[in-house]
């Protein structure tokens, strides 16, 4: 049986920069992303988005806007990740290096593509573009996507958010 683990993503923005950070340990180390991490139980889905941007970039932002729902499978791996992607461009603090991120702001014509996850650069153009988004990736490891599928929807249904 498959199962789901709820994950979140922030992509700060203050056009025409982007807030990316460089992952320091666990999954997805060495690669430049957005902020996030598990929900907890409990928690609903925007107040993980708002903390772990917290934790991770010490910068406190009380205006997410959920854009994109991205789900990954991993070949032999019984559990789809579930990532739950927001934006905003209206936040406090500056960003600051943590134990997990080493934060740095980013042209948005010179994103980082090729030191990031491979599905990003498919669904990047549409966060920039201000567009909401639902995609579906199979991997095969950590670095190649065997099918996806990339949508852009009205707005992103989700209850629990
Ligand atoms: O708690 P942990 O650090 O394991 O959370 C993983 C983070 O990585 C979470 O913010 C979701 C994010 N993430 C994936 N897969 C992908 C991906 O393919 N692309 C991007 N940009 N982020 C991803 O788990």
């Amino acid at each position: 049986m498959t199962t789901n683990k709820l994950l979140t993503l922030v992509l700060l923005r203050q056009a025409p920069r982007i807030l990316l950070g460089m992952k320091k340990r666990g999954f997805g180390a060495g690669r430049w992303n957005g902020f996030g991490g598990k929900v907890e139980p409990g928690e609903t889905i925007k107040a993980a988005a708002r903390r772990e941007l917290l934790e991770e970039s010490c910068v406190v932002c009380d205006d997410l806007k959920e854009v994109g729902l991205l789900k990954f499978e991993f070949k032999d791996e019984p559990q789809i990740l579930e990532v739950h992607v927001f934006t905003s461009d209206n936040f406090e603090g500056e960003p600051k290096e943590t134990e997990e991120m080493r934060p740095k702001w980013f042209d948005e014509k010179s994103i980082p593509f090729e030191q990031m996850w491979p599905d990003d650069i498919f669904w990047f153009p549409l966060l920039l573009g201000g567009k909401s988004f639902s995609g579906y990736f199979w991997f095969e490891g950590l670095n190649d996507i065997v099918k996806y599928n990339l949508e852009e929807v009205e707005r992103i249904e989700s209850s629990t958010s």
